[in-house]
């Protein structure tokens, strides 16, 4: 497939490489491009299922002489490729005209906005008639979400360039953590790629319908991200030798990752998924059914490990299980198939899940295990023993 270009810039830090992973499913650099020079300023990522690649500039640093470097890079690898076409040579890759350039700046750094927005429109002045999409990423305050958008219009409006500008999306690219019981899922990366794909050219574009699809599988591999993030959290706070009377420890850890889901889901926070929510943390943690599995864990036959190990297994198992229920429910929803109403079919869904093989999971992950298991440890074990 051919594919289009994304030229990405940004200064050190600012999260291009963790958006790069948020936007590309399976992202893969490609090789073979650059002559020695510039494989040291570019690099290259293509992913499946999506019509672009992304061009990561390395080392764009505040002073001039990095920038020039870095876009002398850009320019030299387009060149390369003219020069190519025109012997007709390496016809399938020949396409290397930028399409877009994703400028990024860094949501918490807003007194920077201004004169970092001025560098990238210099450096990237020789591509005057490209599209530009402004990433505010490590968007992770909803209060200043909105504010931000103002400030990149004004400084584009101040320099003159409003045209060029097409979209301002604030994003969030992996789970940030505030508190093991606040989770900020990704977001706005569904916009981005939409923007995206919109401003490709034609031949090459995403249907509406793959784009939807494609968009799925990204909100399904931010889910992931929100449970291996609350699967430490949930390890974490069960590997202390007290046996786990009800689950009830697990309650706050589980109602930010459910939270966390809902929210990649587009699911608005209301009455309605208030009550939808708390049906799914009260049936796993508190409930009978929770509790007649953690005893029945516990008492899994030839399984000899600490107390402390076994709490903490069953901890990260349960935060696992809700996890993954919490994504097909919402994903449900989110597809027009259930509804925020349906609370007895989540409730069904939970009890179901929880009475399903979860010894063999859990025994799964016991018998992955060192003798004295990190927290790390445990938490991978129990990811790889889901994933069979
Ligand atoms: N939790 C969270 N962390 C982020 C996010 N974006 C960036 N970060 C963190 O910010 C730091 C820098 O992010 P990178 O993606 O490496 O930034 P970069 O622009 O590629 O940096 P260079 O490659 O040095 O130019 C890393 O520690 C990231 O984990 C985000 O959306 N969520
Ligand atoms: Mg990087």
């Amino acid at each position: 497939m051919e594919l289009g270009n994304v030229l990405l810039i940004g200064e050190s830090g600012v999260g291009k490489s963790t958006l790069i992973n948020a936007v590309l499913k399976k992202p893969e650099t490609e090789t073979g491009y650059g002559t020695t020079g510039t494989t040291k300023r570019l690099e290259i990522y293509r992913g499946e299922d999506v019509p672009f690649r992304v061009i990561d500039t390395i080392g764009f640093e505040p002073t001039f002489f990095q920038k020039t470097k870095a876009i002398n890079a850009i320019k030299k690898w387009s060149k390369e490729s003219a020069k190519k076409s025109e012997k007709k040579e390496a016809e399938e890759e020949d396409n290397r005209q930028i399409h877009v350039i994703w400028f990024c700046i860094e949501g918490t750094r807003r007194k920077l906005f201004r004169d970092s927005i001025r560098n990238m429109l210099r450096a990237t002045h020789m591509w005057k008639s490209i599209p530009i999409i402004v990433v505010i990423t490590k968007s992770y305050s909803n209060a200043e979400r909105r504010e931000n958008v103002k400030m990149v219009r004004d400084a584009f409006e101040k320099w003159g360039k409003t045209d060029r500008l097409k979209d301002v999306i604030p994003v969030v690219a992996a789970p940030f953590v505030i508190d093991e019981d606040n989770i900020i899922p990704p977001n706005g990366i569904d916009e981005l790629i939409n923007t995206t794909n919109d401003l490709m050219p034609e031949a090459i574009q995403l249907s509406k319908q793959d784009v939807e699809a494609y968009i799925l599988t990204r909100k399904r591999a931010f889910a992931q991200g929100v449970i291996a993030t609350s699967v430490v959290a949930g390890v974490t706070a069960t590997a202390i030798p007290v046996p786990i009377a009800d689950g009830a420890l697990l309650s706050a850890i589980e109602l930010a990752e459910i939270k966390a889901v809902s929210s990649i889901y587009g699911i608005k926070r209301d009455e309605k998924s208030k009550i939808f929510i708390s049906t799914m943390v009260e049936v796993g943690t508190v409930s009978a059914v929770a509790r007649s599995t953690i005893s029945m864990l516990k008492t899994i036959p030839g399984i000899n490990i600490a107390a402390s190990i076994m709490n903490a297994i069953i901890g990260g198992s349960f935060v696992t299980l809700i996890g993954e229920a919490a994504t097909y429910a919402f994903e449900q929803i989110y597809l027009g198939n259930k509804t925020l109403e349906d609370t007895d079919w989540v409730k069904k869904l939970m009890e179901t899940k929880l009475a399903d093989d979860l010894t063999v999971k859990v025994e799964t992950a016991i018998r992955s295990l060192p003798a004295k298991p990190t927290v790390k440890e445990i938490s991978r074990a129990i990811g790889d023993a889901f994933k069979k």
